[in-house]
């Protein structure tokens, strides 16, 4: 089965095969089909979001398409970034953590708890074949802390391993991630409903 990776993010391309990767799953990447504007996320949520992107590209590609609308909520700060997590505040996540600290100065707290959520949905023409969601709760680290993974990782604290998700190998990271669950889950799916 073929199936296009609908995602503009490299740091979730590389999670997404790995956690799909399997003989019977031939993934193909955005930058193997022709090049064509992306879609505005107008979704209030990761749900919403994650269905508008995989019929965009299903209409687009012809292809069944999955896509992925994730973020981190910090508690402290009323669930923000959320859906906004990719743009919030620029694309430079030096700038992006000094705000989530100065945030979180601003309210009294040092630390606060957080998740990072995973909206996966897979379309194939104008239908939505399956969708689900992960979610990995943790809390924000005193200082951003690892080089591994992607985007929020060095500030998203872990307690049951004790570190940052971006202080962890991919393979440990998507064993607890919000990704990881979405994704193991797409996986049943398609191997459920794979001719074998
Ligand atoms: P596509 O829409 O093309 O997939 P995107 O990065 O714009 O790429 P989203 O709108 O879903 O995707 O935003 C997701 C953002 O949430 C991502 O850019 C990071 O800032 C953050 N994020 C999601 N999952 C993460 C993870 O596993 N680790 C760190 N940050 C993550």
């Amino acid at each position: 089965m073929k199936i296009l990776v609908a995602t503009t993010n490299p740091g979730k391309l590389r999670e997404i095969e790995q956690i799909l990767a399997g003989p019977s799953i031939h993934l193909v990447a955005l930058s193997e089909v022709p090049p064509g504007p992306e879609p505005e996320e107008t979704g209030n949520t990761f749900a919403e979001n994650a269905r508008l992107k995989a019929l965009y590209y299903a209409a687009a590609t012809g292809l069944p398409s999955v896509a992925d609308d994730s973020g981190l909520e910090i508690d402290a700060l009323g669930k923000a970034p959320g859906v906004h997590s990719a743009r919030w505040h620029g694309t430079d996540y030096a700038v992006k953590f000094r705000r989530i600290y100065e945030g979180l100065a601003e309210r009294g707290v040092s630390r606060s708890p957080a998740r990072f959520v995973a909206a996966v949905a897979l379309a194939d023409g104008d239908r939505i074949l399956f969708e689900t969601e992960g979610v990995v709760e943790g809390e924000i680290a005193p200082e951003p802390r690892g080089s591994g993974g992607f985007g929020y990782d060095p500030i998203f604290f872990y307690p049951p391993l004790g570190c940052t998700l971006a202080e962890v190998t991919g393979e440990a990271k998507a064993a607890v991630s919000h990704r990881g669950a979405a994704f193991r889950g797409l996986r049943e799916y398609l191997l459920g409903s794979t001719p074998k």
